[in-house]
């Protein structure tokens, strides 16, 4: 009996053990999320099929665009048959989104021409969806010719996206969108006051003023201009923030971010005091003055690390920062691409959000070079950005790499394998355009429109809540607020609630210069946003998917691993207790026959 008791718990011990090493898998995800289909670059992501799952549109070859459909399976985003293939031009970037307000996400690319194309000349062409298949012929027509790449905003509140950008004359204009598919072009005026336009820019379309209408931001050579929204469309000069602090001679990509979860933006920019950004550093402006937040990128084996200067290569031509939330603290994270200082090799780091102890320090945040997390994705990486694989609000990541002998570059992902349990919530602004040849999908729980066209630029997104401790906590995002020269942005907001299950308090959302306010939100979820009609916040809705949390689902595992256990102890015991008897009946026999 006593060895039957053994053998139980040593089969408990390994079910266990077995668990625990189940979960504690490799972080090196490329397979299950791409497949084999590892060849192109990401440019942009958006629910092209309406499916809730964000998909990722993808350009190979230089001259392809390909829809990777996102699912809920291994692979995760897997080549679809919305496909073109071009050979007379490469295509320079993509925005997904809706520029003909019928509902379905259409897909804008801006192109180069193979032959005598110019640099910063992008033809804007727009493949429009709502099709079975991809028009490819759509793209034939030119909508546009803009000198460096547009910024996709929405410049009259319709929900039908636009254009702002240089035209050919090296103008400010606005390019409007309307159901017809035309174009208007209207100049934003006043050119000769204002200084030369930065490229590649960094314009963003967010909410600075805290009047729930997106603003417009426009990157020059020596300042970033503010652009107030103005009611019933367009933008009224407000005022700049200077660029030129301390001499610098580079600046990268400017990101407005909540650095300090106090639910406010900052502006945060990456900054090279010489050419070859030997000496670099991010730069935060708290909208009174400039502070430098002293990032440290010596990595402690003695060798320092610098900005890589931007050189003509696919997504190195600028300094670009990318955030997301990797810890779940709440506090926005980092990534950026790094160069050691002796050489022009190039490599991803994760800049954590923490709070700035040294004495010298300016300002309560700083970032921090996380040194050996990415050591596994080896040399030659080019860029870096967040992704959600397992839609469970943790951030994942997808990062290319460049094979500078074949000049083709490869799609991996690394998977963020969190030790500790957290939460979040997660919310997306949907354009809420309808359409009546849209079908309803009849789903297991309730009955829906498919909902198209669900990447909106300029969406404010903020929340308050009280965590365990007691203490209060803000945060705030924009949705989309850049697209341009690979920002890479998601069309979602992730916030990350640390380890605090309670309700969220409030959830506000800004838009158009309305907002509303949802309370008591269940943690762990996901949001979708319906603002219909734009003008009546009343009206709006929002529809919420919960998803348990990883220690629910583990709990539930082991627990059913126990009781199969138990259940398996309990019916081996009671089948050897059985066979014992019958034992000792025959010695009790053999016995009797020798007596
Ligand atoms: C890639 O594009 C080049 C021209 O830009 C073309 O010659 C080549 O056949 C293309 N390769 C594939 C696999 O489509
Ligand atoms: C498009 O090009 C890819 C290679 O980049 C090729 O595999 C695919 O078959 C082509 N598709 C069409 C429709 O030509
Ligand atoms: C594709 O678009 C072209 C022009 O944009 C149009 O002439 C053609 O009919 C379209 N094809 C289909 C199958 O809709
Ligand atoms: C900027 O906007 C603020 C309020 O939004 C206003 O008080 C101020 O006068 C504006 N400045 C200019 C130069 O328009
Ligand atoms: C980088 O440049 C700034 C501004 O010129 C200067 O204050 C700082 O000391 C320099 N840092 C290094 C490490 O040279
Ligand atoms: C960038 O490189 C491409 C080839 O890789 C070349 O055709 C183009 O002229 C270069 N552009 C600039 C501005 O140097
Ligand atoms: C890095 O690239 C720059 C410009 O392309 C070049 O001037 C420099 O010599 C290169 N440095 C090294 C160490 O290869
Ligand atoms: C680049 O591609 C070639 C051909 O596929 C391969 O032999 C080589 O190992 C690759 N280089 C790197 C650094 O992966
Ligand atoms: C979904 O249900 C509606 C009625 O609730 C029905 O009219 C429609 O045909 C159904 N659609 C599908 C695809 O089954
Ligand atoms: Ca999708
Ligand atoms: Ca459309
Ligand atoms: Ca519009
Ligand atoms: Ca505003």
């Amino acid at each position: 009996m006593i060895k039957n008791k053994m053998f139980c718990k040593i089969v408990f011990l390994i079910v266990i053990s077995a668990i625990t090493v189940n979960s504690a898998s490799v972080s090196d995800m490329t397979e299950s999320s791409f497949g084999r289909n590892t060849e192109g670059i990401i440019a942009a992501f958006g629910d092209f099929n309406s499916d809730e799952l964000t998909d990722a549109f993808v350009i190979q070859n230089a001259s392809n665009v390909e829809v990777y459909l996102a699912y809920d399976k291994e692979p995760f985003l897997r080549p679809s048959i919305y496909v073109c293939n071009f050979s007379d031009f490469i295509i320079t970037s993509i925005v997904p989104g809706d520029y003909d307000g019928d509902a379905y996400m259409d897909i804008l690319l801006t192109t180069q021409n193979i032959v005598n194309g110019t640099p910063n000349y992008h033809d804007v062409r727009i493949l429009w969806g709502g099709m079975p298949t991809l028009n490819c012929s759509d793209a034939l027509l030119v909508k546009v010719t803009t000198f460096g790449q547009p910024l996709v905003m929405d410049y009259n509140r319709d929900m039908i996206l636009d254009l702002f950008g240089l035209n050919t004359d090296h103008e400010r204009v606005f390019w409007i969108f309307d159901k017809a598919r035309t174009t208007l072009e209207k100049p934003m005026g006043l050119d000769t006051l204002f200084n030369e336009i930065k490229l590649p820019h960094s314009h963003s379309f967010l909410d600075v003023n805290n009047d729930d209408a997106a603003d417009l931001l426009v990157t020059t050579t020596t300042d970033i201009e503010i652009w107030l929204s103005d009611e019933p469309e367009g933008f009224k000069y407000n005022n700049s923030i200077s660029l030129l602090v301390g001499h610098a001679a580079m600046y990268g990509q400017a990101l407005f971010l909540d650095v300090a979860l106090s639910g406010q933006f900052f502006l945060v920019i990456p900054t090279c005091y010489d050419i070859e950004c030997m000496n670099s550093t991010i730069l935060i402006h708290d909208n009174q003055q400039w502070h430098d937040l002293q990032v440290d990128f010596n990595d402690g084996k003695g060798t320092l690390w610098r900005f890589a200067p931007p050189r003509n290569d696919t997504y190195l031509d600028t300094i670009t920062m990318r955030s997301g939330d990797y810890n779940m603290d709440g506090y926005p994270d980092i990534l950026m691409t790094l160069s050691p200082s002796n050489s022009n090799e190039t490599r991803v780091f994760l800049l954590h959000n923490v709070p700035c102890t040294l004495p010298g320090c300016k300002f309560y945040r700083t970032f921090e070079v996380q040194w050996d997390k990415f050591d596994s994705f080896g040399n030659s990486i080019v860029m870096a950005t967040f992704y959600d694989f397992y839609m469970d609000g943790v951030l994942d990541i997808i990062y290319v790499k460049k094979n500078y002998t074949t000049d083709k570059h490869t799609m991996h992902s690394f998977r963020n394998e969190l030790e500790y349990d957290t939460n979040f919530i997660k919310v997306i602004v949907v354009t809420g355009l309808t359409n009546p040849k849209i079908p309803v999908i009849n789903t297991t729980f309730y009955n829906r429109k498919v909902t198209f066209g669900t990447n909106l630029p300029g969406p404010k997104i903020g929340y308050n809540t009280w965590s365990q401790e007691g203490t209060y906590r803000t945060g705030v995002c924009a949705q989309l607020p850049q697209s341009a020269y690979f920002a890479l942005q998601l069309p979602y907001s992730i916030f990350g609630l640390d380890r605090t299950p309670n309700f969220v308090d409030s959830l506000n959302v800004g838009l158009s210069g309305f907002s509303k306010s949802w309370t008591q939100i269940i943690p762990n979820s996901q949001i979708v946003v319906i603002p219909v009609p734009p003008n009546d916040p009343s009206q709006w809705k929002a529809r919420l998917f919960v998803t348990p949390s990883k220690v629910i689902l583990k709990s539930v595992f082991v627990l059913t691993a126990i009781i199969v256990v138990i259940t398996g102890c309990v019916l081996y015991l009671h089948w050897k207790e059985r066979n014992d008897r019958q034992d000792i009946i025959e010695i009790d026999e053999k016995t009797y026959v020798k007596i």
